[in-house]
């Protein structure tokens, strides 16, 4: 993959006359440079900054690019996606609306089950097949970097299908791949209802086995009433410990286990959805340096109705990234510019920690920080370039695209 990526990177190039928001850290705000130049050799950012500081050693021999005033924004990233799935839910979503509960649903063969059967019956090639689509749409609209789970296959095979799919996506376009293993998702029919039996499968064979061939950067889990306890899923956790990957959470999304809290205390990346997280769970986050991953697409397509605590999780100084959870189920969302129109509109987030949130803080839940997620020297030169007069337009904005170039390690 190495190789690969090399032979893709860039030589030499120069994006001038344009403006930036480099989402730098240090930065106060989106970090804005007005009359802003980017230098990137061999894929990565050389210079980034205004243009007439730019050294002129550093772009010689470029051609330069001419931005026409237009903003560059870090690529986007999605950093909490279910991308790799086979077959959709339409017609779950077509009885919800006639009526039936979710009860009803999962007796006609409905629910997580049925993506379940789907996927074990897809091959490996269909499942890249019918994720590149979704994939495309994210891409379209300046992605550079996702995340993409597995947790429909719930078996070693079939776990180390979707994740192998995962990764051939990553060949298949030019973009960044993070895969984590979320064996610990649903409990499969055969399992018969002995969730703990399945917890040691998962911990003690399937994760094992899916690290030691490299599949996963990291290890999810879903904890919840209608999935696995805290006890459930600390035994996954201690076993990612034990194969050396970080954790992240499904956590406090339908009812309040403290899964932020337990998220925290394993030192996950993130913990997602936390939507009934409470004031000592936004705490040991902020503590823990966390990254509270906000989902609105399935806050809304579910319709719930109890907001994620963004307040307190300003107040504790947690970060936030914003993600599609694109999923069959909860979330059929592939937008990531919908996903920061939604956060602000029904959490009321900032156009600032939207925009942070696919980018930067996107890219600290990933643990891809010092790789990606602002305009920096010496991070990969991924960048969006939109046409539009300001930031707040990328937030504003339903179902309409601005995305004039896309530059993913410097092509
Ligand atoms: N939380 C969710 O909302 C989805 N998975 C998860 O852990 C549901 C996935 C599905 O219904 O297919
Ligand atoms: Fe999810």
């Amino acid at each position: 993959m190495a190789a690969a990526n090399k032979s893709r990177a860039g030589g030499l190039r120069l994006w001038r006359n344009a403006r930036l928001a480099t989402m730098a850290e240090n930065a106060a705000g989106l970090g804005i440079v007005e009359k802003g130049a980017i230098v990137a050799r061999e894929g990565l950012i050389a210079y980034a900054g205004p243009e007439t500081e730019m050294p002129s050693s550093l772009a010689q021999g470029a051609e330069p690019i001419d931005c026409e005033g237009r903003w560059i924004t870090p690529g986007l990233i999605d950093c909490h996606t279910h991308l790799v799935h086979a077959g959709n839910r339409a017609n779950e979503f077509e009885m919800r609306l006639a009526g039936a509960t979710y009860e009803e649903v999962a007796r006609a063969g409905g629910g997580i089950v049925s993506s379940v059967k789907a996927l074990r019956a897809a091959s490996e090639d269909d499942l890249v097949t019918q994720s590149l689509p979704r994939l495309d749409a994210l891409i379209a609209e300046g992605v550079t970097t996702v995340e993409i789970k597995s947790g429909y296959g719930l078996d070693l095979d079939n776990e180390k299908k979707s994740l192998r799919a995962a990764r051939r996506l990553s060949e298949e376009r030019p973009v960044t791949v993070r895969t984590s293993f979320l064996g610990a998702h649903a409990l499969p029919p055969e399992a018969k209802g002995d969730k703990d039996a399945f917890v040691d499968l998962v911990a003690n064979e399937i994760l094992p086995a899916v690290a030691a061939e490299g599949l996963a950067d990291a290890v999810d889990g879903f904890c919840e009433g209608i999935a696995f306890s805290p006890e459930q899923i600390s035994r996954v956790f201690d076993a990612a410990k034990a194969a050396g990957l970080p954790v992240k959470l499904h956590a406090d999304q339908l009812s309040n286990l403290h899964g932020a809290e337990l998220a925290a205390r394993y030192g996950a990346l993130s913990a997602d959805h936390l939507e009934y997280t409470d004031e000592a769970g936004a705490a040991a986050m902020a503590k823990a340096g966390t990254v509270a991953t906000i989902l609105p697409g399935a806050y809304y397509f579910i319709r719930e109705t109890k907001k994620p605590p963004i307040g307190l999780f300003r107040q504790h100084g947690v970060r936030m990234a914003v993600a599609t959870d694109n999923n069959p189920g909860t979330s059929p969302l592939t937008s990531l510019l919908l996903t920061m129109n939604m956060a602000a509109t029904l959490f009321g987030l900032t156009v600032d920690e939207c925009l942070a949130g696919v980018t930067r803080e996107a890219a600290r839940a990933l643990g891809l920080l010092g790789q990606t997620g602002t305009l920096e020297a010496g991070k990969s030169a991924d960048l969006a370039i939109w046409d539009i007069e300001r930031p707040a337009e990328l937030v504003y904005r339903m179902g309409f695209n601005p995305l004039h170039a896309r530059i993913w390690r410097g092509q």
